[in-house]
């Protein structure tokens, strides 16, 4: 659709970006800090460990200072489950509500609104060795886990994300390290666990309602627009068919308390879907989200796979990239598109696409929390990285955001990933995001100095301008 007048980005956007607790912080075992999976999986070779990552932990007064520099209005991060409860459950560190006590506290100086992620991959270790998500114990360890951050952090804490892309830790856990690589025939159990995160969010939600009626709270998937690999009718079905399996399972879950009928179907016939205890279609009902989070990279591409598909691997892929599912779909790559360094195909008008699918069919807020380019950047003389690149991909995706808003979209903030470089999910520390470079490499943490980007600069007069000059 064409339009003569754009409108502007909304008086009070949120502007920001984002990070994960243990993708940044390191400190990984000081002050009380229990060990995550993220903490015990087997390191991609290669790829450094999570124990130092950007070393925020100890440099979050330096990192939020330049935060407020660019102007951002929110910082999106999450908390580590392990700071606050080391084992999952039992006793509550002093030590780790001090430090996020400490980074809210000088966020607010700076009238920077924290987002706050209770859970990004990172689940206890101690969870995990019972069981993880297979146990329902844990969901209660996760509600008891939510309560504690209500009650420590609700009074300045106004925005809140129960799970970061739960869909990926069920479809690529392996690429992200939440599921043992090589696992074999686990998707019953993804499946089951899927189910209880499920409940986690739902009682989560509903608590925070009535512990801090004054926040608001969202869940936090990976969401695209999946297009048909052709406009064969069988082509279309399986691009149906990913979008159900991939994305309206987890919306249709949060928003409306119902399995997606599709995806529900997909299921029954793989013989993996999960038990349905009594009572529990109530909880998962009583959710509400306030406002619906996304993470958008790119769209994906599907076509037909039929049922004797013998050539197409389910193993493999990652957030972005698609594998398939025999008889269900096949991910293809989108001839239209150009790919970034590391592989991921390059959409912005995908991204008007998927604002406008999501906000047609739920019609609830939605607040961008991860988009972004992840690249080689090179330190040039006196201490200047000019990462063009990472500002045109920004660039097209905003415009298209305010495309989307044109379009009736009712987008309140966008939160790029990422704010700081930061160690990726596999494919280690080479592979920047942020707006602020971070002097190590992979296995050199060198002066961890903190160095402003080129698109640092351009970020902020974006942010000073409300998406007006770009
Ligand atoms: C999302 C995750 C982030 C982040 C980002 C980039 O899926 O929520 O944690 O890492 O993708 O992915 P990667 O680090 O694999 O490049």
């Amino acid at each position: 659709m064409f339009h003569r007048n754009l409108k502007d980005f909304p008086k009070d956007f949120l502007w920001g970006a984002s990070t994960s607790a243990y993708q940044v912080e390191g400190a990984y075992n000081e002050d009380g800090k229990g060990l995550s999976v993220q903490d015990t999986k087997d390191v991609i070779p290669g790829t450094p460990d999570f124990n130092v990552s950007s070393d925020h932990y100890h440099h979050y007064k330096e990192d939020v200072a330049l935060f407020a520099e660019m102007g951002f209005k929110t910082y999106r991060f999450s908390i580590a489950w392990t700071r606050i409860i080391s084992n999952g459950v039992g006793e509550v560190n002093k030590k780790g509500i001090e430090f996020y006590n400490n980074l809210i506290n000088e966020l607010l100086l700076y009238g920077i609104e924290p987002l706050v992620t209770m859970y990004h991959f990172d689940l206890p270790d101690a969870l995990q060795q019972k069981g993880g998500w297979s146990n329902r114990e844990t969901v209660d360890a996760f509600v008891n886990y939510a309560k504690v951050l209500f009650e420590n952090f609700g009074d300045r804490v106004k925005y809140w994300l129960t799970i970061n892309e739960q869909n990926m830790m069920i479809l690529h856990g392996a690429a992200i390290g939440t599921v043992s690589e090589g696992a074999k025939n686990i998707q019953k159990e993804l499946y089951k666990q899927n189910h209880n995160m499920m409940l986690a969010q739902a009682r989560t939600m509903k608590l925070c309602h009535e512990i801090c009626p004054n926040c608001k709270i969202g869940p936090a998937p990976n969401i695209t627009s999946i297009y048909p690999a052709s406009s064969k009718p069988e082509d279309i079905l399986a691009a149906n068919n990913q979008s159900s399996i991939r994305n309206w399972l987890y919306l249709d879950m949060a928003v409306h308390g119902r399995y997606n009928p599709i995806a529900w179907s997909y299921m029954v016939e793989k013989g993996i879907e999960p038990t349905i205890e009594e009572g529990e279609m109530d909880i998962l009902k009583g959710a509400n989200p306030d406002f619906i989070a996304f993470n958008y990279y790119c769209t994906g591409t599907a076509g037909e796979s039929k049922i004797d598909d013998t050539e197409l691997s389910t193993q493999g892929g990652d957030q972005q990239i698609s594998v398939g599912d025999i008889g269900v779909y096949k991910g293809v790559s989108n001839p239209n598109l150009q790919k970034t360094e590391f592989g991921w195909e390059i959409d912005p008008v995908g991204f008007r696409n998927t604002l406008r699918e999501v906000y047609e069919r739920y019609a609830l807020p939605i607040i961008i929390t991860e988009n972004g380019l992840g690249a080689y950047d090179k330190v040039e003389e006196n201490d200047t990285i000019n990462d063009d690149y990472r500002i045109e991909y920004l660039r097209k995706h905003i415009e298209q955001a305010r495309l989307a808003i044109t379009d009736g979209v009712d987008l309140r903030g966008y939160c790029p990933w990422s704010a700081i470089d930061l160690i990726s999910t596999h494919q280690g520390f080479k592979k920047r995001y942020g707006f602020i470079y971070v002097n190590r490499d992979e296995f050199d943490l060198k002066d961890l100095r903190r160095i402003r980007k080129k698109s640092f600069f351009w970020y902020k007069n974006v942010i000073k301008t409300n998406g007006k000059e770009l």
